[in-house]
């Protein structure tokens, strides 16, 4: 059961599809106060109680004892301490006294306080804000309410569920064909190579870089023969410059962000001074969506948009106060409080909420400030491209994700988790950021394996892609200046081309168990207690989770770890694989083990009564054989396998794809 309360005057934020009268009170959970013009909402949490959500915030599956201020952010600089990253996911599940979930829908702040003030406290601070409770007999029938009330999660193409390989580095054509090489000469599947900023001319979104790419076509083509498709990056923000299509077009048309009296608000991002497209305006966001097609004419399939929390490395007109500061103390002897204002003059102008109060939208010829709908900008930016490429070609499916998100965005792409590190603690927060994405619709989702900042290590890399496994999105992804961490440059190839093998092996059962959890509106990352709910222990294992209906993981996350202890809440069969096509079975009772997993494999635990179809690795999705399928087996009775086998890139024929298939024991 679903009940909505409203406070204040939301904005529209569109993040839900199904319409519930609003009810005059928050209902019995919540004791709601006043605080500086906003609704604080109250509820005391018992000993037991866990927090589930928040999608891919910071610490672990359960948010208990730390506060988390949803507010689109874009910092390179993950970490414990960060309050904010890139998605605002508004969802809770509480699960102990009482078990519900509470989704607080604001385009604006939203807080979570989860017993890091008072620590048998939580307290959501909102300003306008619409708040659904939803009640269900478990947590997973709460979450499935939830996703009804969403609508369906975005499904990409088949191959999007490939192997995909990015550096922010690649320059040119000779680099993307290196790549390439690399993986043919090894013998390592592929289905994806990325592009970032620097296939454009000048950072001009839509642009190709003439000399770097003199014909994208002809490479684009060249690359998707031998089953590999490219993958360019979009920022938000476009170049302001005369004779530029984008630039003129929409500034004609009234179609950027304004100051609060319609004057076009010049910020600054990688192409220097840029104009942020109003993609809150419904005219403004089809017309930067049909941008799109520069690139879909030249065989471009799939997209990243990136820096559309929206990052600001400065206005024009703060910067000019800065110096203007800064002049006026030149022929100063500077001691150090002078100096850290000097400092902070300069600091303070990258993501300023100053920019984001004066920077306006134009939503139905009205001028709102950016700072009210700021969690809604990359959701629409992503809604822009994914309503366009549906007229391009109304059937076909295509690869998109973003950074920033709010709720919503998920019907129209998926979202990466944006710069993580490459620390070990970054592969732990993975593991737990995908049950978080999932319940709040963000199925398509993945970080950047081996780590984005600092340098990988071989063995870091492994174990990243041995989870990046099962990950929707398996993308291997670093910046500019790090370590290369492209898999054939280091020493193990033959561990390495196992375990990207494996992905393939399994991608019979990972497609199938994605495509009924997007059209089913259920989880395909699921934390034990969530299918166990009365295993107390179980409610403590934050770094296992189970991926779709028959497999549990319990990925290695440690430096120089042998193994690491696994807990069971079932008797289960573990699986230890060393190639797609090679494994060893065990059948274990419910139970604590040391399982010892070597870098060059996997292991994972198939659950009672279920199976798991298993194809032959592949180069690359197109050519796998799902004819001629194997089947991983737990079961003394013949069992149903409901397995998608729909052509992978037309959007309809999804659900008729799904067949039942009967496993014999
Ligand atoms: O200011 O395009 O998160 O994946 O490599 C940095 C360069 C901009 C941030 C993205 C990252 C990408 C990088 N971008």
């Amino acid at each position: 059961m679903i009940k909505k309360y409203r406070y204040g005057s939301p904005f529209p934020t569109e993040a839900t599809v199904q319409e519930y009268p609003v009810t005059p009170a928050p209902d019995a959970y919540f004791t709601q106060s006043e605080k500086d013009g906003a609704a604080v909402f109250r509820y005391p949490l018992g000993k037991e109680d866990a927090v589930f959500g928040l999608g891919e915030q910071v610490r672990g599956i359960n948010k208990r004892g730390w506060i988390y201020e949803n507010y689109n952010a874009d910092d390179p600089n993950i970490n414990e301490a960060r309050v904010s990253l890139y998605g605002a996911h508004n969802f809770i599940v509480v699960n102990g006294r009482k078990t519900f979930g509470v989704f607080f829908d604001s385009a604006d702040k939203v807080t979570f306080d989860i017993g890091y003030t008072d620590p048998d406290e939580l307290a959501v601070t909102a300003k306008n804000v619409d708040v659904y409770i939803i009640e269900a007999e478990s947590i997973l029938a709460i979450v499935h309410e939830f996703r009804m009330l969403i609508g369906q999660s975005y499904i990409p193409p088949k191959w999007a569920f490939g192997y995909g390989q990015s550096r922010w580095g690649y320059k040119n054509e000779a680099d993307i064909r290196t790549v390439f090489e690399g993986f043919r000469k090894n013998d390592f599947p592929i289905d994806m190579i990325y592009m970032d900023i620097d296939y454009m001319l000048d950072y001009k979104d839509f642009t190709v870089h003439p000399e770097r790419f003199p014909d994208l076509s002809k490479l684009a083509a060249d690359l998707k023969a031998e089953g590999v498709y490219l993958v360019p990056i979009i920022d938000a923000a476009v170049k302001v410059q005369e004779g530029y299509s984008v630039c003129e077009e929409g500034l004609a048309n009234g179609y950027f962000c304004t100051d609060s009296e319609g004057k076009p608000y010049v910020v600054a991002v990688w192409p220097g001074e840029s104009l942020l497209p109003d993609v809150l305006n419904p005219e403004a966001r089809n017309w930067f969506g049909s941008q799109y097609k520069a690139l879909l004419d030249q065989g471009i399939e799939g997209f990243w948009n990136d820096m559309n929390e929206p990052a600001i490395f400065y206005s024009t007109g703060r910067l000019a106060e800065a110096l203007d500061y800064i002049a006026s103390i030149e022929d100063r002897n500077l001691d150090t409080h002078a100096f850290n204002k000097v400092s902070y003059a300069i600091n303070s102008l990258q993501n300023s909420p100053e920019d984001y109060a004066a920077l306006h939208h134009n939503v139905d010829g009205k001028r709102i400030s950016h700072a009210e709908v700021h969690n809604l900008y990359g959701y629409n930016m992503t809604r822009g491209a994914a309503e366009y490429f549906e007229q391009y070609c109304p059937d076909r499916r295509y690869l998109l994700f973003s950074r920033a998100s709010y709720i919503g965005a998920h019907r129209y792409g998926g979202i990466w988790t944006g710069d993580n590190s490459s620390w070990w603690t970054h592969l732990r927060h993975n593991i737990a950021q995908m049950p978080g994405m999932d319940m709040c619709g963000f199925l398509y989702a993945g970080a950047d394996l081996g780590g984005h900042c600092y340098n990988t290590t071989e063995d870091l890399l492994l174990r990243w892609l041995a989870f990046g496994v099962f990950t929707p999105l398996m993308r291997n992804h670093a910046t500019n200046g790090s370590r290369e961490q492209e898999p054939y440059l280091f020493k193990e190839k033959r561990a390495f081309k196992n375990i990207l093998g494996m992905r393939y092996a399994l991608l019979p059962y990972l497609y199938s168990e994605f495509v009924k959890a997007a059209l089913r509106g259920e989880m395909l990352f699921k934390p034990l207690c969530f299918e166990y709910p009365d295993d107390k222990r179980a409610k403590t294992v934050e770094d296992q989770l189970f991926v779709g209906n028959s497999i549990m993981i319990a990925p290695v996350c440690e430096q120089n770890a042998a193994g690491r202890y696994v807990y069971l809440p079932a008797r289960m069969k573990m699986i230890r694989m060393r190639a797609g096509d090679r494994y060893t079975e065990r059948v274990l009772e419910k139970g604590e083990y040391y399982i010892e997993v070597a870098l060059n494999e996997i292991i994972f635990f198939v659950r009672e009564g279920t199976v798991v179809p298993l194809a032959k690795p592949a180069p690359n999705v197109a050519s796998l054989d799902e004819t001629h399928l194997t089947w991983l087996k737990f079961i003394d009775a013949p069992t149903v396998y409901e397995l998608a086998t729909d052509d992978g890139f037309t959007r309809s024929g999804i659900a008729e794809g799904l067949v039942e298939v009967t496993v014999e024991p």
